[in-house]
């Protein structure tokens, strides 16, 4: 089977760490596609750059149709363009903050996120809301480490989110943690040894989520708002874009 696993910033290294954590655990038979827009920010850390990202992750579904893709991933814990991919393509589409909220949610009666600028806390919450997890999660932790810094993690950053970890078990008497940055992938089985409880990276769990909807022989629903898009001519750079 082929994930296309979508990384909505535009950094390669992170695209290529993201893509080694996926096929990590990826099923003999899977193989990952990783692709990221051609367009957009460096990292997504705030509002204005999700809307780039959920353009980006239109386009890259958009232009993966000619191919052969049985489940899409998007790699970004704002899941941006979530719902457009879905209209986009009838595979299924996981974004890894609802999966890694699901996964959680198997594992613990409540669960904390640990993230990045404190500005993006909001974003998290909202996801929460927005997917009915708001019971589940006990709490959502900034570290205003800037995504990039992520990428070839020095042991200071580790130990930021490791400490960060530490308060949001205790503060909120909770069972796991989810780590809030698809850039945190590489860094989830340090922390979980040396944290002691099931820390959830969303990019491992969407692929395994992936491949069992796509084993199950599931598909995204063609009925109502997840229908393909209305034929339609897009215009300036979106042009190939549009819906015939
Ligand atoms: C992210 C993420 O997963 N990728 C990115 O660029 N920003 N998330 C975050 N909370 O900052």
């Amino acid at each position: 089977m082929n994930i296309l696993l979508v990384n909505p910033n535009t950094s390669m290294p992170m695209t290529r760490a993201i893509a080694q954590a996926a096929q990590s655990v990826a099923a003999p038979g899977t193989t990952i596609e990783a692709v990221q827009p051609s367009f957009g920010p460096l990292s997504i850390e705030c509002h204005f750059d999700e809307v780039f990202a959920a353009a980006g992750v239109a386009e890259q579904v958009r232009l993966a149709n000619s191919r052969a893709v049985d489940a899409v991933v998007i790699a970004c814990f704002g899941d941006p363009g979530l719902d457009a991919a879905r209209e986009a393509t009838a595979a299924p589409v996981i974004g890894i903050a609802e999966a890694a909220f699901y996964a959680a949610s198997f594992l613990s009666t409540g669960f904390s996120v640990v993230t990045t600028l404190n500005r993006t806390v909001v974003t998290a919450e909202h996801l929460l809301h927005r997917y009915g997890f708001e019971r589940r999660c006990k709490g959502v932790h900034g570290t205003d480490i800037p995504v990039l810094d992520l990428e070839g993690c020095s042991e200071a950053t580790v130990a930021r989110i490791e400490a960060a970890a530490r308060t949001a078990l205790e503060q909120d008497r909770s069972g796991a943690i989810v780590l809030g940055c698809a850039g945190m992938a590489p860094l989830c089985a340090t922390l979980s040894d040396r944290l002691g409880v099931p820390v959830i990276d969303g990019v491992s769990a969407a692929v395994k989520f992936a491949e069992s909807l796509v084993s199950l022989g599931l598909r995204t629903s063609q009925r109502g708002d997840y229908a393909p898009p209305p034929p339609k001519a897009f215009t300036g750079w979106a042009a190939p874009l549009g819906w015939k």
